[in-house]
């Protein structure tokens, strides 16, 4: 097992407060996957899917009040209140820890607690980090199976050095002759991050983001705050590998508020002839400055937990490969011969279905058969196109950084930033149009800093600064350029302009260029723009216009931009850089004299 004290003592000091029936510390083996994958068939939170068309496959479906990331639930809980800055949620640490004592206590009696040793990327790499996770959560130990790396190894890693402190329970203890439900869960729900502690608290929910917490707790919140003080960066970005005909392959990291497409870019199959793209991640980047100046990163996950509805052979033909077996569907819904279905995945809709609900479904139904925001847990290695180098300790070095968001409006499909510092302030303005990952309103224009309003566990100010010191301690000339990208522009009739998918590789090109400065590029007040003969169009039905159009930018929805942008950073006071004023000021003269 372990010989860490701290480990161990901590263990043994959360089964007393937490009262579990008996303790298992999971050695991440194929038995053990089985046999929890049983346990939770007994139960009835799985089903186990078609063997011949999903080979160790199951189905799950959540309680109907579970089933996204809890935002208004979610803490930052700093000494300071100040240091988890106007984005996040806070609450006094002595309070909170009060609360989450009460809240703990007992709540894990008649069940079962696992000890879930886990690394934060590949086993052995400078960037990786280790974290245990401690759940009630059955369903929990076999997700966190597929998403990170467990068992034995990791405790080997560890030794005796230190790990982040995750701790859940799905808040329903097994008291008074309660029964157990398929989907156990409280309406009170708390995700609460101790950054200073490097711990997580989690309480309520069994689903993905709330209870999975190697993901956006570990890997975004509480990473964000050890990033800032060693020195790294820890983003919600994808990793690509672009290869050109001629074989000169670029890594770009990628930022996208949630549910902006950024697992099909991800996996982008391009439609230009010679162009190849392959996966390092699908959501989450660690970066870090290499010997040789050059920024590093790393996926610090091992799997993929996709939203599914919209997904099919023809907008993400890779997810659907991933997903072929050894995979984890929640809340889509299942056919009569036991395979699954959602929204998008086909046509032509199914005659029958069991709904993400449990009812019966006809192709006649007024409802949605999946939820909106039900996914898929599969491995990384399964995608058709995993990158050679995405498990490389060595990490890959990234040529481009890339923000973007879903805007119809205003912002061109694709511009670049002048340097370093502009590009930050590009990466703190990202906006875009919300959909269903988060609770909350659809289609309502959100600003999201670098796709990290829900995940940055510090004063997004002072991360701001961070991004701009990265800058400043670094040869520039070494560091990747920074674009911003909107596919979802769309016309005056309300359609997309641009086709978006696979055809997203003229664009990527264009990048790919650019980080060796070869195409001719318009100089804008906002950025280079392409050169409306630098896109590459061969073979794609587009009207000259319309490419126009979707270049183009107008100087009086930028100034009313402006105006707006410079409203939203009020809120972040005097932790707000100084350098962003002068990118403001500068952007809104340059735009003032085009107009
Ligand atoms: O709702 C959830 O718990 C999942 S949210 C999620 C999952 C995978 C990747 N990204 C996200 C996100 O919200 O950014
Ligand atoms: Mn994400």
């Amino acid at each position: 097992m372990t010989k860490n004290i701290e480990l161990l003592n901590w263990v043994e000091s959360i089964a007393k407060l937490c009262q579990p029936e008996s303790v298992h510390w999971c050695t991440g083996s194929e038995e053990e996957f089985d046999d929890l994958t049983s346990l939770l068939i007994e139960k009835g939170t799985f089903i186990k899917l078609n063997e011949k068309k999903r080979p160790n496959s199951f189905y799950s479906r959540s309680d109907p009040s579970d089933v996204a990331r809890v935002e208004d639930r979610t803490f930052i809980c700093s000494k300071k209140k100040e240091d988890a800055g106007p984005t996040n949620n806070w609450e006094d640490q002595k309070i909170m820890k009060e609360i989450l004592l009460n809240k703990f206590n007992g709540s894990m009696r008649g069940r079962t607690m696992y000890v879930i040793p886990f690394s934060m990327g590949p086993l052995g790499s400078n960037i990786s980090q280790i974290g245990v996770e401690i759940t009630d959560s059955p369903y929990v130990v076999c997700n966190m199976k597929i998403m990170t790396r467990i068992g034995k190894e990791v405790l080997d890693v560890l030794g005796n050095g230190e790990f982040v402190h995750c701790l859940h329970s799905v808040g329903m203890p097994l008291v008074d002759n309660l029964k157990d439900v398929p989907w156990p869960c409280c309406e009170e729900k708390y995700i609460v991050h101790f950054p200073e502690e490097r711990s997580i608290w989690s309480f309520g929910s069994g689903y993905g983001g709330n209870a999975l917490l190697g993901k956006k707790c570990f890997a975004l919140r509480i990473a964000s705050c050890m990033a800032k003080d060693e020195g790294w960066l820890a983003e919600h970005m994808l990793i690509v590998g672009i290869t050109s005909p001629e074989g000169i392959k670029k890594y770009i990291a990628a930022a996208f508020p949630s549910a902006c497409g950024k697992t099909n870019l991800a996996m982008l199959t391009p439609t230009i002839p010679g162009w190849k793209v392959e996966t390092v991640g699908d959501d989450i980047a660690w970066l870090k400055i290499g010997d040789d100046g050059r920024l590093y990163a790393i996926n610090p996950e091992a799997g993929f937990f996709g939203v599914v509805p919209g997904t099919s052979m023809d907008t993400n033909p890779n997810a659907i490969m991933s997903m072929q077996k050894n995979t984890i569907f929640t809340n889509v819904a299942l056919t009569p011969d036991k395979d699954v279905w959602w929204e998008g995945f086909t046509l032509k809709k199914p005659e029958k279905l069991v709904d993400w609900l449990g009812k019966e479904w006809t192709a006649e139904s007024h409802t949605k058969a999946a939820h909106p925001n039900s996914r898929f847990t599969s491995p990384a290695s399964q995608c058709p196109v995993i990158d050679p180098a995405w498990e490389d300790p060595k990490a890959v070095p990234i040529s481009a950084i890339l923000f973007g968001g879903r805007r119809s409006e205003v912002v061109p499909l694709v511009y670049q930033a002048f340097n370093w510092q502009h590009g930050v302030f590009l990466g703190a303005i990202v906006s875009s149009e919300t959909t269903a990952a988060a609770e909350g309103k659809v289609g309502k224009l959100r600003h999201d800093p670098f796709a990290m309003l829900p995940f940055c566990g510090y004063n997004m100010g002072d991360y701001f600064s961070h991004w701009i010191n990265i800058g400043k301690s670094a040869d520039e000339k070494k560091l990747p350029k920074i674009f911003y990208v909107n596919w979802f522009r769309k016309d005056s009739h309300g359609k997309f302009i641009w086709p978006g998918y696979g055809e997203n590789i003229r664009v990527l090109k264009w990048i790919h260029q650019r980080t060796d400065n070869e195409n001719s590029v318009v100089e804008t007040p906002i950025g280079f723009l392409p050169d409306e003969s630098s896109i590459d169009v061969s073979g794609l039905e587009i009207q000259k216009e319309k490419l126009k159009q979707v270049l183009s930018i107008n100087n009086r929805e930028w100034l009313r931009e402006v105006k707006e942008i410079r409203d939203y950073f009020k809120i972040f006071g005097n932790r707000l850089p100084k350098e962003f004023i002068v990118e403001l000021n500068s952007l809104e003269e340059k735009l003032g004299k085009n107009y």
